[in-house]
């Protein structure tokens, strides 16, 4: 939606400003949620005066910090953000007056903020008050950082992680349903990554009965970590009483059918219905409850079916998948369950945008090419 420049108006300086101002944004990785992670430089020239990062939703912006940091010498400096300073009084009063009224010079800007509260007021807001305003300096970065943000208010659906596990003949358990494990130690601790930056993991039911996964974040350096929310696609609600989803480690929600019974152990957890299509939960549906539940990045971890049923819909945004170099043979579980094609020239595609080895696995992003 916004100017593409063919001509670069920025320096070298300005890239380093920015790209420091993303990796600050990085820091809130695990704990903006439901809020962007966003970062702040502000400097004369070369020299850095002010920075800072959102930590934290109800917790001042980046902008804020890097204003504090910075003091009087705010005055006249470039302002270097990876998203477009807000407008708005949300649980904060707005950044960009707060950049006016410190008299900074010019801002930069990575991203726009598609927040419709937002959505170039920002920007409107500093220019109107004599300020030089540029706009799209790393904004691919920006973006990619923030997928979920911007994937939830520009698509009205989270970003959509499937993560797979599987042996080098594509097998993901045995016949009767063991898969404790397929991967090494290496593999598993980058999944609790991967969970913590997640604002909620999903799975199915039949996942639920078969493996009893507890779906929460056990990571070291997951202090402060925003729980990610559990989320079960539980049609008939079938979800037993004695399941790890049920306990009080996280929060959950089961998606069932409207028509379905609530057993009386499921009290203690958020329930809400989705609309069925073909006898089955509504994908769609259940990924715009999820947005509207300001869910950004959501992470799956199911079975075949499942998985297939979201990759076959094109819901999946990105495969995040760990080959281990074991073979399980012909009996044990497929990856995905997708229908047979009828020719090769209708093959589903993917593009590696990255790879590289784990303990003695491989890990592989995909997304649909
Ligand atoms: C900024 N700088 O560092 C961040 C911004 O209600 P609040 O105060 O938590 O505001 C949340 C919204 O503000 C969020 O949805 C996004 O549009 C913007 N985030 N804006 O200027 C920041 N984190
Ligand atoms: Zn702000």
């Amino acid at each position: 939606p916004s100017t593409r420049f063919h001509v670069s108006m920025f320096t070298a300086i300005d890239h380093a400003h920015m790209a420091r101002a993303l990796r600050l944004a990085a820091r809130g990785l695990f704990t903006t949620q439901p809020n962007p992670r966003v970062g702040c430089v502000l400097a004369h020239g070369e020299r850095v005066v002010g920075e800072g990062w959102h930590a934290r939703a109800g917790e001042p912006h980046a902008e804020v910090h890097a204003l504090r940091q910075a003091g009087a010498d705010a005055r006249g400096a470039t302002a270097y953000v990876s998203l477009e300073p807000c407008a708005h009084h949300g649980r904060t009063p707005p950044c960009a007056d707060a950049l006016v009224a410190a008299g900074v010079a010019r801002v930069v800007v990575a991203a726009e903020d598609p927040n419709p509260r937002v959505d170039g007021r920002g920007l409107e807001k500093l220019r109107a008050a004599g300020i030089a305003v540029e706009c799209g300096l790393m904004r691919e970065a920006a973006r990619e950082l923030n997928c979920g943000f911007f994937s939830r208010l520009e698509r009205g659906r989270p970003w959509l992680r499937l993560k797979l596990a599987m042996s080098l003949d594509g097998r993901t358990a045995l016949a009767d349903g063991a898969s404790k494990w397929i991967t090494g130690e290496a593999a598993r601790a980058d999944v609790q990554r991967w969970r913590a930056r997640s604002s909620a993991l999903l799975t199915g039911s039949g996942t639920v009965l078969a493996d009893d996964p507890r779906l929460t974040v056990r990571l070291p350096e997951g202090a402060g970590c925003v729980p990610p929310l559990r989320v079960v696609l539980d049609r008939t609600l079938r979800t037993p009483a004695s399941a790890h989803v049920l306990d009080a480690d996280a929060p959950t929600l089961l998606l069932h059918a409207p028509d379905a019974a609530r057993p009386a152990h499921v009290a203690a957890v958020e329930c809400a219905a989705v609309a069925t299509r073909d006898g089955r939960l509504d994908l769609e549906a259940a990924l715009r409850l999820l947005a509207a539940r300001e869910v950004n990045e959501l992470q799956v971890e199911a079975g075949p079916t499942l998985a297939g049923a979201l990759f076959a819909a094109g819901l999946v945004d990105e495969l995040l998948l760990y080959v281990a170099p074991v073979l399980l043979g012909d009996a044990a579980r497929p990856l995905l369950a997708l229908p047979p094609l009828a020719e090769m020239a209708r093959r589903w595609r993917l593009r590696t945008i990255d790879q590289r080895p784990l303990g003695d696995d491989w890990r592989l992003r995909l997304r649909p090419a």
